[in-house]
């Protein structure tokens, strides 16, 4: 069977206020390419499907549209397991219709998948958090482990612990060490599809890229040890960057750059071919879609201008380094010039202690308006300002 694993496409997130939707809609249109070109059998999408756990109607849209398509009328069998981005009931909920195009959700820890066979796929066996399929006329069975994203408190909720094992690492290996007790016999395939993070030291997280889970759920990092042997191979999500953990363990990674830490890493999918019992071979399919993330900074309005009007097809985090307050019709020049920019002034020579000084409240209004300035804004304030502020005293004097 040829199978493709991805996750991380974090429908509806946005870079500063603007929309990546046309981007994900292009990355994929090219995952479904490679599906139709590869003639994948199975579609594995570990989790954070979607950037919030209320995503946009458009996010939803393009979530079920592509799915459909991934899945050539039944051709492709699709599992889908939820991450900590994604609300577990919202990603279940679907399923009624799913199984009819072979597109299979396990948004809720332990779920059991109601399964229906058609033309390409026959199921053997469904139970909680696992199912077992073959390809119709092919030998080779597939065995999957569906753990969707799940924290310590929700884990406590679902499984009743033994005594001594209360660390999520415990839980967690022994919770995979008995769904392999449980349901695997005979020969085949076994893989988990996950979205936890897993770490082979004590602790692991990329910065700015994605907070570690013991930051939002309250997890700690599983260690490679925790994968049972029979397993053999783990399609995790939440890291964005496509590497593995140990030699089984992979993070399929994101398919766009979502944030400036990801600036320099190769986007895609990775192919698992399993002849037999086995998976052959593992290879990663690049994807090419989607702008570069880049910072400049500039200390000249025009040569910044100037850059932006030739570097259109990215999104730029733009740093003025300054010696007075950036002025509106800059603003206005630098805005016009690029349509993915951020801009960021920075005013030079100035210190937090200067900026905290408390007012003095014996000096003029303007020179008071002047410090109030420079507290909220951090840089001094220009002509322009100071003119339409007198401006603004005159008019209250009139009314
Ligand atoms: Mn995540």
């Amino acid at each position: 069977m040829k199978i493709l694993h991805t996750a991380d496409w974090h429908l509806g997130k946005k870079l500063w206020k603007f929309s990546r939707l046309e981007e994900q809609v292009t990355v994929l249109d090219e995952i479904v390419s490679i599906v139709e070109r590869e003639n994948i059998d199975i579609v594995l999408i570990a989790g954070d499907c979607f950037d919030q756990i209320n995503p946009s109607t458009e996010a939803i849209q393009l979530f079920y549209a592509t799915l459909f398509r991934l899945s050539r009328n039944g051709q492709t069998c699709i599992f889908v397991v939820s991450g900590n981005h994604d609300s577990p009931e919202r990603i279940d909920a679907p399923s009624p219709l799913g199984g009819y195009n072979q597109i299979y959700f396990t948004g809720q820890f332990n779920k059991k998948i109601d399964y229906i066979d058609n033309d390409y796929f026959t199921f053997i066996k469904s139970e909680p958090g696992f199912v077992e399929l073959v390809k119709k006329n092919e030998k080779g069975h597939l065995r999957l482990l569906l753990t969707p994203y799940v924290n310590e408190l929700r884990l406590n909720q679902e499984i009743k612990q033994g005594e001594g094992r209360t660390h999520f690492t415990h839980i967690m290996t022994q919770y995979w060490k008995d769904q392999i007790a449980q349901h695997v016999d005979g020969d085949g395939t076994t893989l988990i599809v996950t979205h936890l993070l897993f770490s082979e030291t004590d602790f692991a997280g990329e910065s700015g890229e994605e907070k570690p889970i013991i930051y939002s759920g309250g997890t700690e990092p599983l260690k490679p040890e925790c994968i049972p042997d029979l397993v053999d191979y783990v399609a995790t999500g939440h890291l964005h960057r496509c590497h593995s953990v140990g030699d089984k363990i992979w993070y399929s990674g994101s398919p766009l750059a979502y944030s400036f830490s990801e600036t320099d890493q190769v986007k895609g999918v990775i192919v698992l071919e399993t002849e037999g019992n086995r998976t052959s071979t593992r290879r990663n399919v690049p994807l090419s879609s989607g702008y570069p993330l880049k910072k400049k900074t500039f200390s000249n309005i025009k040569e910044a201008v100037q850059w932006l009007q030739n570097n259109q097809e990215c999104y730029v985090e733009l740093h003025l380094v300054l010696d007075s307050f950036l002025s509106y019709a800059d603003q206005q020049l630098l805005i016009g010039a690029h349509k993915r920019c951020l801009i960021v002034p920075e005013v030079i020579g100035q210190t937090k202690e200067e900026r905290n000084q408390g007012p003095d409240l014996t000096l003029p209004i303007d020179e008071l308006f002047k410090s109030y300035f420079q507290s909220i804004k951090n840089s001094d304030v220009n002509d322009d300002i100071m003119d339409m502020f007198n401006e603004v005293l005159a008019t209250k004097g009139d009314s």
